[in-house]
């Protein structure tokens, strides 16, 4: 489909998912070696070569055929280059999301890829390398693991509900009594509660039917521009967790299987708003 009567989705697709299979390799051959760490923005917000070896691969890669394009990338962010979200095609990427799973080894570690255009992604891609799952969706035409498509679930209502919340990185005592918070009233309602570890993983797992609702605030933009429209193609809800609009750069997200669903929830919620990036 020509968007902007110059950008191809489908030929954005297949150069993404080419280079994310690529770039998987070397996540999967790493994960279980010694890692080099150093931290960013707190003391447990990670970051190792392979992040920066992967975003450095990707964004080379896209470049290439798209010379014009811009790029919010984690670790060019964190090393200093900070771009503003514009109307002009920008590829969001988390080169590794789940740095600490993958310090780690725990296998909930994703390739995060999406493409925003006037604001709004257009397509995202999340790649699991460890355990090859690829999940791809373009606007307007559905969502898809490993070339299936997928659906959320139909649950609408939190007692029926398997849901997902993460605990972060900021480590204030404001924050962690905001999510203490959360938790307590998700768990009290609640068939269960995840923390996968990586925002990628748990929008993939809403638009896939395994969990109903996740929810997280203090999470950057590459976390979710792929995930956010994978779980609308899906059939899901994206809103901000305060029940107003979904924006990208507000760090913010609440992913639900069902609008009643995302309406029960958000207020009964606990309120976060880190400062913009
Ligand atoms: C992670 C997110 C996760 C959040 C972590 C971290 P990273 O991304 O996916 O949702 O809770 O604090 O931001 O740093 O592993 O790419």
């Amino acid at each position: 489909m020509a968007l902007n009567n110059s950008i191809n989705l489908h030929e954005c697709l297949e150069l993404v998912t080419r280079l994310s299979r690529q770039a998987g390799k070397l996540i999967k051959t790493r994960i279980n070696q010694k890692k080099m760490i150093e931290t960013k923005a707190s003391s447990i917000d990670f970051v190792t070569e392979t992040d920066q070896e992967v975003e450095k691969m990707l964004i080379e890669g896209i470049k290439h055929k798209y010379p014009t394009h811009k790029f919010i990338g984690e670790e060019s962010f964190a090393a200093g280059i900070k771009e503003n979200l514009t109307n002009e095609p920008t590829w969001v990427i988390d080169p590794v999301d789940g740095t600490t799973n993958f310090v780690h080894g725990y296998p909930n570690v994703c390739i995060s890829i999406g493409l925003v255009i006037d604001c709004e992604a257009q397509l995202g891609v999340i790649f699991n390398p460890i355990l090859d799952m690829f999940y791809r969706a373009i606007k307007g035409e559905g969502a898809f693991l490993n070339d299936e498509p997928i659906h959320v679930s139909n649950s609408k209502c939190l007692k029926d509900s398997l849901v997902s919340i993460e605990y972060g990185s900021v480590r204030t005592d404001e924050f962690r009594s905001i999510v203490n918070h959360n938790v307590t009233y998700l768990n009290k309602n609640a068939h269960g509660i995840r923390s996968g570890g990586s925002a990628a993983w748990n929008l993939a797992m809403v638009a896939k039917g395994a969990c109903d609702l996740y929810v997280e605030m203090g999470l950057h933009a590459w976390d979710m521009a792929a995930g956010n429209i994978i779980v609308k193609e899906a059939g899901g809800v994206i809103i901000d967790p305060a029940g107003c609009e979904f924006e990208l750069m507000n760090r913010r997200i609440l992913a639900a299987a069902s609008k009643e669903l995302a309406d029960e929830i958000y207020p009964n919620l606990k309120q976060y708003f880190p400062e913009h990036d």
